[in-house]
């Protein structure tokens, strides 16, 4: 593991709000065990190992059901890891995968067989190399025809320039982290107006409203900064917006974040039973358990 790695939180407290029944995590990843599952040589970084078991005796102190594991960077397109998860959860995790254009179609169903049901693109670049557009709407094209959507990572500063790209994607498309704002600019500013946009008139668009402890710079475990952007997504697009823990939460420099007060934030942005309903059971629920 890189020698500023944070591991993940080691006993995170219980949440006093309890989430509904039904509720999923639709955001976390499994890291290795590096034993079992090498890093992928093009990694950018070192994590701790963080394994299934860990995920799912986390899900259970949390109070959740379910688990969406989103294949991380540091293992590329090997989904081995993600895979041996999905297999492992009986039935509660789905997944998103990385694949390349070079994926046969027998590999495909394999995927979707464990339980995939949508693909990665990742625009962030302290954590990928460039894959051309081409090649990723290839791979669209490919996994549409499944009933797979494609998930997007990109920080805020990168929305204008890739804006008309996303709106070429053919399927549902599942927005990382609400975009990455700059909490510290108006939750009205010119940047997050242009994400809203994005949601407003592409009906396919959802977003993850997760993360607020990588994107705050107020202390935690308040983030007060970053409440109102999430507010505002889950108040104007209900029916589109999912929550995740982001655990074991790679990448954070600056804290570790106690997972069961990451569960206590969810209130504060979706402040009614109803709203709660959609945005931990309903909506992911629809997006990853139809089938
Ligand atoms: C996240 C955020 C990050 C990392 C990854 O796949 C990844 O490596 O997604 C990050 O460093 O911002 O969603 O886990």
């Amino acid at each position: 593991m890189d020698k500023d790695w944070l591991c993940f939180h080691p006993s995170p407290s219980t949440p006093v709000f309890r989430v509904p029944p039904g509720s999923v995590d639709a955001h976390c990843h499994v890291f290795g065990p590096g034993d079992r599952f090498p890093y992928a040589p093009e990694r950018k970084y070192t994590p701790c190992d963080a394994s299934a078991a860990q995920l799912f005796a986390l899900r259970d102190h949390l109070g959740f059901d379910r688990n969406v594991i989103v294949q991380a960077t540091c293992h590329g397109a090997d989904n081995r890891a993600l895979v041996d998860a999905l297999q492992q959860s009986g039935g509660r995790a789905r997944g998103v995968a990385t694949v390349r254009p070079s994926i046969t179609d027998a590999e495909l169903s394999a995927l979707d067989a464990a339980g995939v049901r949508g693909v990665r693109f990742n625009f962030v670049k302290r954590l990928v190399d460039t894959t051309p557009r081409e090649t990723l709407l290839e791979i669209a094209h490919r996994i549409a025809p499944l009933g797979w959507h494609i998930v997007i990572y990109f920080e805020a500063q990168e929305l204008p320039e890739l804006y008309e790209f996303f709106t070429q994607l053919p399927t549902t498309v599942l927005v990382d982290h609400m975009g990455r704002p700059d909490v510290t600019q108006p939750v009205d500013g010119p940047e997050f107006e242009l994400f809203i946009r994005l949601l407003r008139e592409h009906p396919n668009f959802w977003s993850k409203v997760s993360c607020p402890e990588r994107l705050s710079k107020s202390a935690p475990p308040g983030y007060d900064d970053v409440v109102p952007f999430a507010r505002r997504l889950v108040e104007t697009f209900s029916d589109r917006v999912l929550w995740g823990t982001d655990w074991p939460h790679p990448n954070l420099k600056g804290h570790m974040p106690d997972d069961g007060l990451l569960v206590d934030y969810i209130p504060r942005i979706a402040p009614t039973a109803a709203l709660q309903q959609k945005l931990l059971v309903d909506n992911p629920n629809r997006l990853y358990w139809s089938r």
